[in-house]
């Protein structure tokens, strides 16, 4: 065997094993098939290895003509029907909410999580028989490509690393976790939560955003063995997102986004998700209204929620109560023709595109985030020279902290103040932060991050070889 070609820029073999894919399918009135491009960061970030490499997809089909397209085969997307129930129990119950709480550190442990029967069961009949469908996918396609580099996301695919390596022994494996990776892993019992990390150390690489998560993985996992562990925060594609900027789709959005603005917009854009503290980002706001009396009339936040995982109750929950918050700051400080809260519930990107445009603050204050694109698709096409307040829970203020306003995302008076410091800042400062973000984007595109990670894949079979050829 020849050792491997450390050009990033090759064309190479991959697989990329993540549970939503780069389209799905239905069809439409005429019973005719149509294809939707997936949506969310983690693809769209992917979609640029499609064109460059020699790429297959494995992904969990989602809908039933997905089931279909799978059962016909073939493409370089395999699309894996799984059993309905024990789909259930590895999305609804284990990967939403269990690990995703955990890893996000939401959960109040005086009363969850309950890890009852149910989910231990949820685990051993949905999680784990997932991740072996999987595995057995990536496996029969390693049959096809013996040399491809296969490339796991995320958190929903902890297991299937372990599984693939007992089958293939010398097969590249590496895993992208995209959200935090804590300290405190105590509210999983010993069984699932040294499974996770055993899953994971079968494989050459895992990669997170940044050092921190990297830093409690490996203080966490013991020997890392045959593990590379590595940091590289994700970004966008630049050069689509100041097209879209530009598209008349945004500026159209942009003249309807809100007509007679108030002197001062605050914008936040997020999924309803309990880690994005939406909730506590309202509350800090009604207390800047109640201590900043000169605010009132002249400051709105307009707030651009996508509705997320509404089949989990705690979801559908936290949902009602961002409702219920935006209309109690509205109902105690509205007046004529000002409203304080303006709350928007829909998936519409090209809104949000405009509203970034239109900021004067940006407001990103996640309990924890892996790391948080929103604060790097705002300040890149941003017109107003807007301030970024930003979560030190946030992985991109790893990055990003020199030029945002921090905040600790529990500190509703820290928030309050940063919302006041952010709306008065003077004008030369603002630039300068401004630009300072803007030129961090622009120099940091998604393919840093994707030639970051092929490199280190690079490395590993590196030194694979090398140890294989001293064998
Ligand atoms: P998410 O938790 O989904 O991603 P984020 O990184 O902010 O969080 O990405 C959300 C995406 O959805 C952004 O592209 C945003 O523009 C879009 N979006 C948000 N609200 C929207 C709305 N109302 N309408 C339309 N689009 C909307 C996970 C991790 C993150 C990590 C990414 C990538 O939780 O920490 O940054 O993966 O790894």
């Amino acid at each position: 065997m020849a050792p491997p070609d450390s050009e990033a820029s090759r064309r190479r073999s991959l697989i990329i094993v993540s549970n939503r894919g780069p389209v799905t399918y239905d069809r439409d009135a005429s019973g005719e098939r149509i294809e939707r491009r997936g949506g969310g960061g983690l693809v769209t970030a992917l979609r640029g290895l499609l064109e460059h490499h020699d790429v297959t997809w494995i992904a969990s089909a989602t809908t039933e003509e997905d089931r279909v397209v799978a059962g016909e085969g073939g493409g370089d997307v395999v699309l894996v029907a799984h059993d309905a129930a024990a789909y259930e129990g590895y999305y609804n119950v284990i990967a939403n909410p269990l690990l995703w709480f955990v890893q996000h550190s939401l959960y109040g442990l005086a009363s969850e999580p309950d890890v009852d029967r149910a989910m231990h069961g949820a685990w051993r009949d949905g999680y784990a028989v997932v991740n072996r469908a999987f595995a057995d996918a990536v496996v029969a396609e390693l049959d096809n490509k013996p040399d491809a580099t296969v490339f796991f996301h995320d958190y929903h695919l902890y297991l299937a690393p372990r599984m693939v390596r007992e089958l293939r022994p010398d097969a590249r494996l590496a895993h992208f976790v995209h959200i935090p990776w804590p300290e405190d892993w105590s509210a999983l019992p010993p069984a699932m939560r040294d499974a996770i990390t055993d899953g994971l150390l079968a494989n050459d690489v895992v990669a997170f955003h940044t050092e921190r998560w990297a830093r409690n993985f490996t203080a966490g996992a013991g020997a890392l063995g045959r593990t590379t562990v590595v940091h590289h925060p994700i970004s966008i594609d630049v050069g689509e997102f100041d097209e879209l900027a530009a598209s008349d789709g945004v500026r159209r959005r942009e003249e309807q986004l809100w007509p007679g603005r108030p002197e001062k917009l605050v914008v936040r854009v997020d999924r309803t998700d309990p880690s994005k503290n939406i909730v506590r980002g309202f509350r800090a706001f009604g207390l800047l209204l109640e201590e900043h009396r000169e605010w009132r009339g002249r400051v709105s936040m307009l707030a651009l929620l996508d509705p997320s995982r509404q089949s989990i109750p705690v979801y559908a929950d936290y949902l009602a109560t961002i409702e219920r918050v935006a209309s109690a700051v509205n109902e105690r400080f509205g007046e004529e023709g000002w409203r304080p809260v303006e709350l928007r519930v829909a998936d519409d990107f090209l809104q949000s595109v405009a509203a970034y445009k239109q900021y004067d603050v940006l407001l990103v204050n996640p309990v924890y985030d892996g790391l948080n694109l929103v604060a790097k698709e705002g300040p890149l096409v941003n017109l107003r020279a807007g301030v970024l307040v930003l979560s030190e829970n946030a992985g991109a203020y790893e990055e990003l902290s020199s030029w945002a306003v921090g905040v600790n995302p529990f500190d509703l008076a820290g928030q309050a103040d940063a919302l006041h410091e952010a709306l008065s800042m003077g004008e030369a400062e603002r630039q300068a932060r401004a630009e300072g973000l803007r030129e961090h984007v622009r120099m940091n595109d998604v393919r840093q991050w994707i030639e970051a990670l092929l490199a280190d894949f690079d490395q590993a079979a590196a030194r694979d070889y090398g140890v294989s050829a001293r064998r």
